[in-house]
């Protein structure tokens, strides 16, 4: 198993419930070294940029307006197998399907708001990453 990263949100949701703290707690609890921290608020074209991939969905316009709604902690995370541990972590899209002790189903309210975001594999979280942090960020 080799060492990587992943990167991570914690979204407008769970920033405004209060829940920075716990969740960042779950995630170094999991064995996860953070590399790179910062709360920041993402403009309208940056959620639109971050979210590209998704523009032809209909809850694009959804998913933006709400990611840029409010504060949200960024991160870089690593450990062994990082994209997929992480991605267990925090469970399903949908916390009505994500298991118990996950992130998600302790701490998202809906399938739009759902607390975080986890990389969905080592390439998109370097550029997720970048998209975030410079590299004298990056420790
Ligand atoms: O990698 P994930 O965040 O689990 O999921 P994703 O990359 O497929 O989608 C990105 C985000 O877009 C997801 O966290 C919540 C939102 N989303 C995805 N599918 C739906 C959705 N929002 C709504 N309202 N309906 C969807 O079907």
């Amino acid at each position: 198993m080799t060492t990587n990263r992943t990167f991570t949100m914690i979204k407008p949701d769970a920033v405004t419930n209060g829940h920075i703290g716990n969740i960042l707690a779950m995630i170094t609890n999991a064995g996860f070294k953070i590399v790179s921290l910062k709360l920041t608020q993402l403009t309208v074209a940056d959620a639109q940029a971050f979210y590209a991939v998704h523009a032809a969905r209909p809850f694009y316009g959804e998913l933006v307006e709400f990611m840029s709604s409010g504060p949200i902690v960024a991160a870089i995370l690593e450990k062994e197998n990082a994209v997929a541990d992480f991605r267990t972590l925090i469970g399903a899209t949908n916390p009505a399907d994500a298991a118990e002790g996950t992130i998600r189903k302790l701490y998202a309210t809906s399938m739009s708001q759902n607390a975080v975001h986890g990389s969905d594999s080592d390439e998109n979280a370097a550029i997720e990453g970048n998209f975030h942090f410079a590299g004298r960020e990056q420790f």
